[in-house]
Formats: C-alpha cells, structure tokens, sequence
C-alpha cells in the first residue's frame, strides 16, 4: 500500500515523515485537527510534522493528494508510524483516530461508553448538521460569484437554528436548568473532541456575517466560545505555526 500511497511528485516532508504528518490549512475543518494535536502534545508530548497548503491554487486536487484523500481537501492525517502508513481523511475521523492510537487515557474521549456515545452524537451533529450549513453561509455570503438571497437566507437560518440547539445543551434547559461547561459528558461535561470539532467552526460567527443581536440570543454558547478559547493548546492549534508565509 506504501508503494501506492507516495509518488515523485508527492513533498518529500510527506514522503519522508517518521510518525504522524497533517497535511492542512488554517481553515476551521483544518482546525480542529490542529487543535486536537496540539492538545495531545500538552497532555502526552506527542509530536508530528505539518505541511500548509494553499487550497486556493488547487493543489488538493493533485494526485499526490488524491492519494491521500480521494475527497481532494483538507486536511488529511497520516500516520506513518503504521505499517504501511496509514491515511486518515474528514477531520471527526481523524478526531476519533487520534483518540483510538494517541489518547491512551482518552483525555479528550471517554471511557464511560454512554458518555462517548454522547460525544459522538455531538461530533456527529456538527460534522454532518452544522458544518455544511456554516460553511454554506460563507460561500454563499463570500465566495459566490452573485448574492442570491434564498440560498444565503436560507443556511443562515439553520446555522442560527443549528447555534439553537447548541445553546439547548448548554443551557441544560430541558434538563433541569443547570448549564454545562462542554457538549459531552455527565454534569457539567468533560472537554472533548465534541467541542473541538464544534467550536472550530462556531467561534467564527462574526466572520461568518452574524450580528451580536443574533447570537446574542445563545448566551451559554457564547460562554462556551470564550472557555475553549482561553486553552493554550486551542491558540497554538489556530495560531501562527498555521498561517502560510
Ligand atoms: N467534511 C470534510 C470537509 C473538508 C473541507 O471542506 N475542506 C475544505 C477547507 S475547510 C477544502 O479543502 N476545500 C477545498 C476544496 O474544496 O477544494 C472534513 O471534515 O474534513
């Protein structure tokens, strides 16, 4: 499979890498595996090598990408520390992998396994129910060639729907009223791979064009934006070392 994986053309960074290599770009998909990684090196020293690409100028449409993830974007993980080395594409894989093979205390899973269902059923949520929808929204607001309303007005009102049932979480309204601290986990919740995913996105609501009075609405929400944020691991894995020079 190695043989299949890495061609000429292929970084020799990528090629050559001994353990785990992400191959991404500072955009909230490519995030929350940054985030995670940079966790896994405060709570275990874990180390990996990165490769920033520029998905502007296509080049995740290469072959030597589409090897590594035949979707053809970022990011995309690989661990050659299997043998042969193994390509992990779509960031909550590439979560749940790093939890199986790099958590071994599931520091940022669970053990309990109804909690960990329950942070999948967030993880699965976001990845699934709110990405798209939040990534619409910048497109058709950013990116489209023209404004067409419908289309915009439209997956703003589930992004604002889909912030509304984080808020519903957090509030602890329909259980009991005691707010939690995180998406997953009993009482107030335990930090995990659930707010990970789900705050790489939501914490760029303003750049998403949501207005204070709009969000203002999801008061827990906003809460919980700023406790993620105040992480050092959370800067670092959205920070400098990921802006392309
Ligand atoms: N569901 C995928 C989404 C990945 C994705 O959409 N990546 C974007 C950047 S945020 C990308 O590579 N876009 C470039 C393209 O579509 O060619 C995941 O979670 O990994």
């Amino acid at each position: 499979m190695a043989e299949h994986l890495y061609i000429a053309e292929t970084p020799k960074e990528v090629s050559s890498a001994k353990g785990l290599h992400l191959i991404t770009q500072n955009t909230p998909n490519g995030q929350a595996t940054q985030i995670l990684l940079e966790e896994l090196a405060d709570a275990y020293g874990t180390s990996w090598g990165t490769t920033l690409i520029n998905i502007s100028t296509g080049e995740q449409k290469k072959e030597w990408f589409l090897r590594l993830n035949p979707n053809g974007r970022i990011p995309v993980l690989v661990d050659n520390a299997q043998h042969p080395p193994f390509p992990v594409f779509e960031t909550s894989a590439q979560l749940l992998y790093l939890l199986k093979f790099y958590d071994p205390e599931d520091r940022f899973g669970f053990k309990d396994e109804l909690e960990r269902s329950e942070a999948l059923q967030w993880l699965f949520f976001w990845h699934g129910g709110g990405a798209p929808y939040q990534g619409q929204v910048n497109h058709f607001s950013r990116a489209a060639p023209e404004r067409i309303e419908y289309a915009l007005n439209r997956f703003r009102n589930e992004t604002l729907r889909v912030f509304g049932v984080l808020e519903i979480q957090l509030s602890g309204v329909y259980r009991g009223g005691e707010p939690k601290d995180y998406l997953a986990g009993k009482g107030k919740g335990k930090y995990s791979v659930a707010d990970i995913k789900t705050w790489a996105w939501v914490k760029g609501w303003k750049r998403s064009g949501f207005t204070e009075e709009e969000v203002g609405k999801f008061p827990n929400l906003l809460k919980w934006i700023d406790r993620i944020a105040a992480r050092d691991a959370v800067q670092r894995g959205i920070g400098e070392k990921y802006i392309q020079k």
